[in-house]
């Protein structure tokens, strides 16, 4: 439950996070799951605060989960942290070792190469075993990685106007992420569409702009073609919640 910060006192668990980031989700999810308090601090991530900064100067990114006054960053590593820290609460890993480490792989294997249609046959096999959800008949660990930006799926459907998961050929994959959506914590925690693709939109748009700004200066100061300086362009310097396109028929 996120509630206010109280003026004197540090809070036990705080959040430091962006409203759009899949990553943040995943904690926010995690910590509601667990009916943990939470205060949460949004990051403006294209002027970091100081804080961030200080709590995260490997990677300087959100987010970052501060308990009690030490902090820890890495989504993932977080998530095993509050399952470490609060086992009998809604644990979020099997109890099974060897499950345990199965979690672990997928989750790594989701955050390190998940993109469209890639481990279908591996993660059906290997993971979800025909049950509700990965984490049996409720909500685990790799659900909240994997669902944690799954919503983005629709938002870049929108925006690009390319169908990324077609319903019919990823039956599964569409009745496991309804599913998970229908969650009141998910609910509560993932912003809504409109917002999401207001928010797609204008970044695209800055994009745009970006690309056609250095193809337009390269190109004047190389006399070069404004297309492939554009292409050369270096990536802006805050990307946007990195979706985890789970485009695989689980
Ligand atoms: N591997 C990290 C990724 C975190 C991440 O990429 N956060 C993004 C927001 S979605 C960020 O803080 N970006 C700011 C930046 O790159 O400077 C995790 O799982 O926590």
């Amino acid at each position: 439950m996120e509630k206010q910060e109280n003026g004197g006192e540090a809070p036990e668990l705080k959040l430091f996070g962006s409203w759009a980031s899949s990553y943040t989700h995943r904690v926010q999810l995690a910590l509601r799951l667990k009916a943990l308090e939470f205060v949460y601090a949004e990051e403006d991530l294209g002027n970091k605060s100081e804080a961030l900064l200080r709590l995260n100067p490997v990677h300087k990114k959100v987010p970052v989960l501060v308990h009690r006054g030490r902090p820890l960053a890495e989504s993932v590593i977080i998530l095993q942290y509050l399952d470490d820290a609060w086992p009998e609460s809604r644990p979020l890993l099997p109890s099974d070792p060897f499950d345990r480490a199965l979690a672990r792989f997928w989750c790594h294997f989701a955050d390190d190469k998940l993109g469209p249609a890639v481990g279908a046959a591996e993660l059906r096999e290997g993971a979800f075993k025909g049950r509700r959800f990965f984490g049996g008949d409720q909500v685990g660990l790799l659900d909240v990685v994997l669902g944690c930006g799954s919503y983005w799926l629709a938002v870049f459907e929108e925006v690009t106007g390319v169908r990324l998961v077609d319903a019919d050929a990823f039956p599964l994959f569409h009745a496991w992420l309804r599913d998970f959506e229908a969650q009141e914590e998910v609910k509560e925690t993932i912003p809504s569409v409109d917002r999401l693709l207001e928010y797609a939109r204008g970044l695209r748009q800055m994009l745009l702009a970006l690309a056609a700004g250095a193809g337009a200066g390269a190109a004047a100061a190389a006399g070069s073609s404004p297309v492939t300086a554009a292409v050369d362009a270096p990536a802006p310097a805050a990307p946007p919640a990195a979706p985890q396109a789970a485009a695989v028929d689980i």
